[in-house]
């Protein structure tokens, strides 16, 4: 049975594993494929935790984190990133055209703008709104599974066992101004380590890099954990802190090893992972520890 190529992404995302799968198809790398995948759910307006349409701060600012990681240990990201949607590219081009891992803020967007991206206003009506009507109480309390379509983390192993990663977002809606997440942390909210394999993550970010998530899944496969016992021992690591709520936060990972057998796991119910393997794209509910 045929396990490579692989496209896992976190959430129900077919569309962007669909187009992950195909640049694997037309021969391209899975760093490119990694790239276009995410660029789908960053350009989809409805998508309110990704790129165009992500829920701003709680000041109004739609800021963007995103990394990505290639099969020879490089990486880049951009934190608080505003006014360019894609993100994922920007740290791309951080990675490739920069003597440095992570670009923040304005200088961010200064070298976004100086690569050719566009700047346009990533606030939408429908998340404007969403917030003009969350002022109202300005109570802020990260809800679990907004819906089934939130960050994403996507990871790709191409036919020859190659790996990548990318992980995008608008992070938690109404967050304090400034506010950085896990997904655009190297080793939090995503790794690849093509000996072994790549994870990432979603959630609550603070509590993923509490634990350096993405890391420590790759580290537990490389002691020879399959995929899925090693996002449920990471699992294990947030839940099982001392004085720890997790009643009130979902987290989720998913990861691939190279031989591209792959693993998911939450704390609560209904994350879900969506897989494009053997020639079928489907998503997968993944199990979970609260039960
Ligand atoms: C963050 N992990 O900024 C992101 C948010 C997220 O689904 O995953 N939302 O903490």
């Amino acid at each position: 049975k045929t396990v490579l190529p692989v496209v896992v992404a976190t959430w129900h995302v077919e569309e962007a594993t669909a187009k992950a799968m195909d640049v694997l198809q037309s021969g391209g790398t899975a760093l490119d494929a990694v790239e276009q995948g995410c660029k789908i759910e960053e350009a989809n307006e409805k998508g309110q935790s990704v790129g165009k349409g992500g829920l701003p701060d709680r000041e109004g600012n739609v800021t963007l984190d995103a990394c990505i990681m290639d099969d020879k240990g490089n990486c880049g990201a951009v934190v608080y990133l505003k006014d360019i949607k894609h993100a994922v590219s920007v740290a791309r081009k951080v990675m490739e055209d920069t003597p440095h891992v992570m670009l923040a803020g304005e200088g961010a967007k200064q070298f976004a703008l100086e690569s050719g991206f566009e700047a346009e206003d990533l606030l939408t009506e429908a998340s404007k709104k969403a917030w003009e009507k969350w002022k109202i109480e300005a109570k802020y309390k990260p809800i679990i599974n907004i819906e089934n379509h939130d960050t994403i983390g996507m990871l790709a192993v191409d036919k020859n066992g190659t790996i990548s990663g990318a992980c995008t977002t608008s992070g938690l809606a109404y967050k304090m101004n400034g506010r950085i997440g896990d997904s655009p942390i190297i080793g939090s909210g995503l790794f690849v380590d093509n000996e072994v394999g790549g994870a990432t993550a979603t959630g609550l970010g603070e509590e993923v890099v509490k634990t350096v998530g993405s890391f420590l899944i790759v580290e537990l496969m490389r002691q020879g954990k399959t995929p899925q016992e090693a996002c449920e021992e990471a699992i294990g690591r947030i839940v099982n802190k001392p004085g720890k709520d997790y009643k009130d936060f979902q987290i989720g990972y998913i990861a691939v090893n190279k031989k591209g057998e792959t693993g998911c796991y939450s704390i609560h119910q209904y994350f879900s992972m969506t897989k494009y393997q053997d020639g079928e794209n489907k998503q997968i509910q993944s199990d979970f520890f609260n039960k």
